[in-house]
């Protein structure tokens, strides 16, 4: 396997940079990109077959020429900038060219919202969750470990709780579990990003600097990739930022359109000396990921061909591109053996896809393993909500980690009553699954065990068909539990096999009754059941005799109230020969974290229970199945709150 920088004897040059960026100083694009441009007219028009929406014409023009009417004396200079970005919109955000952000869908005429208290509301405000202490909070960016501190930066709306006039709020963390808040990063105060200071990766380079690289929806919302850097490398705290003079450093390739070119990840350094990152797109339907090579981080060349396009797919959000082992990787790695993932966030579903991989530097391609799984057709991150997410190398424990927003599922109204919207979901390390060879293993980051307070084991229960049992384990709001789960053999031999597929989505919930299953655990219950969010395995019995697992998390009893998502989540889960079914479910207050058999499959659920909340919360153990007997081990303790609390210099 490859190092990092091969052969690398100096560090990158970038300039410094003195201030931040005068509107009227503005970088000159590089000749490299007007190639570029060609580069993209023979290349995208062959690899992908069809017709692009302008004329092929058009994409004979300099990429730069989107950049040419705000060049020094241009006119998009003397256009007037909104002093603040427009949020009425229906729905929020597409406008702007990026798809609606709040949850808008229980606000329509005949759905009648439920009488939310405070007392209620107060209690979905998670714990141990990162969340901004008011307002609304959406994709992390520019995850990093730097000068023994996790920083973490994410799109906030300053001035309310739903999505508009984004800007990046910044936190820091030694063990991503507590946090400071800081003074955010950076603002919209340029033209180049006035419309929004959008999603964007740090790269940490050799010599310890940092380059962030953002993208801005200008005044005209054209979405433009931008630089910043940190104004004193000597701060742990990275609290000042300074936008690039020369910004933005890059426009929309010409046959794109203006509005689907963004959120660039972070750079990783090839054998030819250079560093590359990619960026999401489309082009008609197909999602595409083109790839930028630079060496200073000023000028940017476009590589021919593309890393990946799945036609279908539609516009592809915050790309993540990153190689992978049973162990953590930098992201320069590569080499014989170095399999990569392909990441991205599809706009048209609002789902974070995954596919594995091998990546071809020379050729600027990724090709995926089982092209029946290719990236944006197959495997999720997350069955449940799961969005815009972004991995980084923690250079500090060798592991990677990955980072996802956990949106709303209840109704923007309740939102804005509460005062915030949106959590970060528990970090995770991920690593190869060298046992499938097709999956990713995540795993709720160590540091989070450091919250266990008092536990209970329950040890090889023998739990009945039809039964609910009870787990006294106190108040059951902030939990982390760890169950096995093992069906009676007999059972599974005198069940008859059927042509039958069980679709967690339309399989009736955790009420519906199978030979083999629904059996698992009922979080966020009160005492009589009138509230319940059942996690659970059902597994059925193929024509050829094999079984099939799907893991679920029912939503459709986990609240009174009508004005909240109650879909049922999940997917078939692999189970290999000899393992057992496994769960992890971490539980702070509204969100509810599923890890099955080790990581394989996660299923994340925001639920708003009115009854099972503070001392009222209980937890049962169930089987539902109408055959067999299940023996369950289940361990839970309690978890403590994690301080997230502003920062205070003094
Ligand atoms: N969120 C950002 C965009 C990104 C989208 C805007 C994904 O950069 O594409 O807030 O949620």
């Amino acid at each position: 396997m490859a190092e990092p920088y091969p052969g690398r004897q100096e560090d990158p040059e970038y300039a410094p940079l003195a201030g931040g960026a005068e509107p009227g100083e503005r970088h000159r694009p590089a000749k490299a990109i007007f190639l570029a441009g060609l580069a993209v007219l023979l290349v995208v028009g062959v690899t992908i077959g069809f017709a692009t929406h302008e004329s092929p014409d058009s994409c004979t023009e300099l990429n730069s020429s989107r950049l040419a009417p705000f060049r020094e004396g241009g006119e998009g200079l003397r256009r007037p900038v909104p002093s603040e970005a427009v949020v009425e919109l229906a729905p929020r955000g597409v406008k702007e060219g990026v798809s609606a952000k709040s949850n808008r869908i229980f606000a329509g005429a005949g759905v009648r919202g439920f009488p939310w208290n405070n007392s209620m509301l107060s209690w979905q405000r998670t714990a141990f969750h990162f969340q901004p202490e008011k307002n609304w909070m959406n994709d992390p960016n520019g995850p990093m470990y730097y000068k023994g501190w996790y920083h973490f930066f994410y799109q906030y709306n300053p001035g309310a709780a739903v999505w508009g006039n984004i800007v990046w709020g910044h936190a820091v963390s030694e063990d991503l579990i507590h946090w400071l808040h800081l003074p955010l990063a950076m603002v919209a105060d340029q033209w180049y990003d006035i419309n929004g200071v959008w999603s964007g990766s740090a790269t940490v380079l050799p010599n310890g600097r940092v380059v962030m690289l953002y993208t801005g929806s200008s005044n005209e919302s054209m979405q433009l990739q931008n630089l910043a850097y940190p104004a004193n490398l000597s701060d742990p705290f990275l609290l000042d930022w300074v936008k690039h003079p020369g910004n933005p450093v890059l426009a929309p390739p010409p046959c794109v359109d203006k509005q689907d070119f963004r959120d660039p990840t972070t750079a990783w350094y090839t054998s030819g000396g250079k560093w590359r990152f990619a960026i999401g797109s489309k082009i008609n339907n197909t999602g595409v990921s083109f790839v930028y090579e630079t060496d200073d981080f000023e000028n940017y060349q476009l590589l021919p061909g593309l890393l990946h396009a799945v036609p279908g797919t539609g516009m592809w959000e915050c790309v993540d591109f990153f190689p992978v082992s049973d162990d953590g990787l930098d992201t320069s790695v590569n080499g014989p053996g170095v399999k990569h993932v392909m990441k991205m966030s599809l706009d048209e579903d609002r789902n974070d896809y995954y596919a594995i991989g091998t990546y071809d530097e020379e050729a600027n391609t990724w090709v995926p393993d089982k092209p029946e799984i290719d990236v944006g057709i197959g495997i999720r991150y997350d069955y449940g909500l799961f969005y815009a997410s972004k991995t980084f190398y923690d250079q500090n424990k060798r592991r990677r980690i990955l980072w996802g927003w956990i949106t709303e599922s209840d109704s923007e109204a309740a939102d804005v009553l509460k005062g915030w919207a949106s959590l970060q979901g528990i970090p995770r390390t991920v690593v190869l699954d060298t046992k499938t060879g097709s999956n990713l293993l995540q795993w709720p980051v160590e540091e989070v065990e450091s919250l266990r307070l008092s536990s209970k084991e329950f040890d090889r229960v023998v739990v009945k068909p039809g039964t609910v049992a009870p787990l006294h384990v106190g108040t059951a709001t902030q939990m982390d539990i760890v169950a096995e789960f093992e069906l009676d053999k007999q059972a599974i031999e005198a069940t008859p096999e059927a042509d039958a597929e069980y679709v967690c989505s339309t399989g009736g919930g955790a009420s519906r009754r199978g030979a083999l299953g629904p059996f698992g655990l009922l979080v966020l219950a009160d005492d009589d059941l009138s509230e319940q969010t059942p996690v659970y395995f059902y597994v059925v019995k193929g024509s050829n005799g094999t079984l099939q697992t799907s893991i679920c998390t029912d939503q459709s009893r986990s609240s009174v109230a009508t004005d909240v998502n109650k879909q049922v989540y999940g997917s078939f889960i692999p189970v290999l020969e000899g393992e057992k079914l496994s769960l992890r479910i971490l539980v702070d207050h509204s969100i509810v974290e599923t890890f099955a058999q080790g990581g394989r499959s996660c299923i994340t659920a925001r639920v708003y229970p009115t009854k099972a909340i503070y001392g009222a919360a209980r937890v049962f153990l169930f089987n539902n199945a109408t055959e067999a007997n299940v023996k369950a081990s289940i361990k839970i303790w309690q978890m403590n709150s994690a301080f997230i609390r502003p920062y205070n210099p003094q």
